[in-house]
């Protein structure tokens, strides 16, 4: 049996924390009078803090002092983390433990690489912390995806040869991530916004273990 390095990114891949974003950052837009939409959301998938509220005050056509962007994003942090709080196993994405149980069974790498400074505070919530044989997360990084960064620390930190290893992607940056990291790609949602993977599925209820073994097996 080889062993591979899988990788898995945390928002919209193990846990759907993308409606706790919404719900905070719709609070800060709606206290500076900005419309933000569900659509809109969907574009800050994957985009680290500082990127998505430059990106909201850019919809909102607003220009704010270093301070107030400072006090924005630590309001919504405060926000967020208020929702991460209530989160149980409950919230766990279906058929995602049954694939990190077959992986750990069968001895191979398994790293969490996201853009959030929370991730481990998620983990912790949803009793997955232990699963991950390293965390690279918003804290551990410099360059944002679609910048391999996160994804290459996570393979040097496994030991294991970028070549050697897989992602789990729902963000079109994060696949372009893990392509930019000679990784394959495995996309987690639309095919269609996620069409440079190697490979989709809609959700985990549709990966088998047969597939993850041919994947162990290949060269
Ligand atoms: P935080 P992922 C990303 O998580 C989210 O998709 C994105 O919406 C969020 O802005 C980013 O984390 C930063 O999160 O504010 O908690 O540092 O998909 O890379 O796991
Ligand atoms: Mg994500």
């Amino acid at each position: 049996m080889q062993t591979k390095g899988f990788i898995f990114d945390l928002d919209g891949v193990i846990v759907d924390t993308a409606k706790y974003h919404f719900l905070a950052w719709k609070k800060l837009a709606q206290s500076m009078d900005i419309d933000f939409t569900e659509e809109q959301n969907e574009q800050l998938k994957g985009v680290s803090r500082v990127r998505s509220l430059e990106k909201i005050l850019a919809w909102g056509d607003k220009s704010i002092s270093d301070e107030a962007f400072q006090s924005l994003m630590t309001k919504k942090n405060e926000d967020y983390l208020a929702y991460i709080a209530e989160m149980t196993e409950k919230e766990i994405l279906e058929d995602v433990p049954k694939i990190l149980e077959y992986l750990t069974t069968s001895q191979q790498g398994i790293a969490l690489g996201s853009a959030s400074k929370n991730a481990r505070a998620i983990l912790e919530k949803v009793a997955l912390l232990n699963t991950f044989q390293t965390i690279v997360d918003g804290n551990d990084v410099t360059k944002a995806k679609p910048d391999p960064e996160v994804f290459l620390k996570a393979a040097s930190q496994l030991g294991i040869a970028p070549e050697n290893c897989v992602v789990f992607e729902d963000s079109v940056a994060g696949i372009q991530a893990a392509k930019r990291a000679n990784m394959i790609a495995i996309g987690i949602g639309d095919a269609a916004v996620l069409h440079e993977a190697d490979y989709n599925f809609t959700d985990f209820t549709e990966i088998s273990t047969d597939f993850i073994s041919s994947i162990i097996a290949s060269n």
